[in-house]
């Protein structure tokens, strides 16, 4: 019997500052029927989902940051999602800042929830490869403050059964390390979500600038191939707040292949028919973990950073202490 589902890719357009979360979550809600109405059983949606992309500011203000947190999940302006995506008997995945209180500490992370058909969280991941600086750096025409804003999450990538399929959660920048597709595919994965807020513009290196697409592409189409599983890359896109951020949300099959592509900056739902079976093409051949990877070959991969001494490059060829 296929175990085929139908997954959508829903990008979203500019969330600006101004505009209410209620707004927000009507333009989630026409995402979904959207969806739904192709056929979608699981919808993807972007990184801090809900909002602008708020790191790009400098704040002092702890109340002027945490307005861009949820206390809880659903909060009343978010159940509307909730219960539309139950109707349809939808499930989906979203990214958005938390803010929680762990042991009588208040954390703050970049999160994304995996939600049932049902409408019940299944699963939470809190992102581990925070990118950017913790200080102001005026020099850039924008700032990239998530090291400031967010800790880094503390649990490892994991996997969720849902529609009869493996699914892990990444978010953003863990799409460009390939250490984030190679624990998922090791712990079984078979479909990967990835929100993201991509700026065209990176302040270290602007010449760079035009490649963002092609990375955006290379790191995730990789990703999809050397381990055999499904890629759903989600972006908010297009002119947010004086950034413009990369559209090109994509589909991308374990051969790596690119399946469906977004073709705007706004509003847009992509689908694709994902059989998780597929993974075996590559994962029973090209790249059988089991029969052809060499571990034992690789001992620094499992070091940490401390006690591998060729990690000391990392601070002699850099010229900023930040992402
Ligand atoms: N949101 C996020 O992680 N964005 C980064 C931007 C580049 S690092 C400043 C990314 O990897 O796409």
């Amino acid at each position: 019997m296929s175990r085929e589902i139908i997954i959508a890719a829903a990008q979203m357009g500019p969330n600006l500052r101004e505009a209410p979360r209620e707004a927000t979550v009507v333009r989630m809600i026409a995402l979904l029927n959207k969806a739904a109405a192709r056929g979608a059983q699981f919808v993807v949606f972007p990184e801090l989902a809900l909002t602008t992309f708020f790191p790009r500011w400098f704040m002092e203000k702890q109340s002027e940051i945490d307005a861009f947190f949820e206390t809880e999940m659903p909060s009343p302006l978010v159940e509307p999602l909730f219960r539309r995506a139950k109707e349809l008997g939808v499930a989906f995945t979203f990214g958005y800042a938390e803010k929680t209180l762990i042991n009588g500490r208040i954390r703050r992370f970049n999160t994304s929830l995996m939600v049932g058909v049902a409408g019940d969280i299944l699963s939470r991941y809190r992102k581990i490869h925070l990118p950017g600086h913790t200080e102001h750096e005026p020099w850039r025409a924008f700032q990239h403050l998530e090291k400031r804003y967010f800790e880094p999450g503390e649990e490892c990538y994991s996997t969720t059964t849902l529609l009869g399929s493996k699914f892990s959660m990444a978010i953003c920048n863990d799409r460009r390390w390939p250490e984030t597709y190679r624990e998922m595919a090791l712990r079984g994965a078979e479909i990967a979500t990835i929100g993201y807020n991509t700026p065209l513009h990176y302040a270290q290196t602007p010449e760079h600038d035009h490649l963002q697409s092609f990375h955006n592409h290379l790191c995730m189409q990789a990703g999809a191939y050397q381990n055999g599983l499904w890629v759903i890359g989600v972006g908010k896109a297009g002119y947010e707040d004086g950034s413009w951020l990369l559209g090109q949300s994509c589909i991308i099959a374990p051969t790596g292949e690119i399946v469906a592509m977004t073709s705007t900056v706004g509003d847009e739902v992509i689908t694709a028919a994902c059989d998780p079976d597929r993974c075996a093409e590559i994962r029973d051949n090209i790249f059988n973990f089991s029969r052809h990877r060499r571990p034992e070959m690789y001992p620094f991969l499992s070091m940490k950073n401390e006690t591998n001494p060729t990690h000391s490059y990392t601070v002699s060829y850099s010229k900023e202490p930040s992402g």
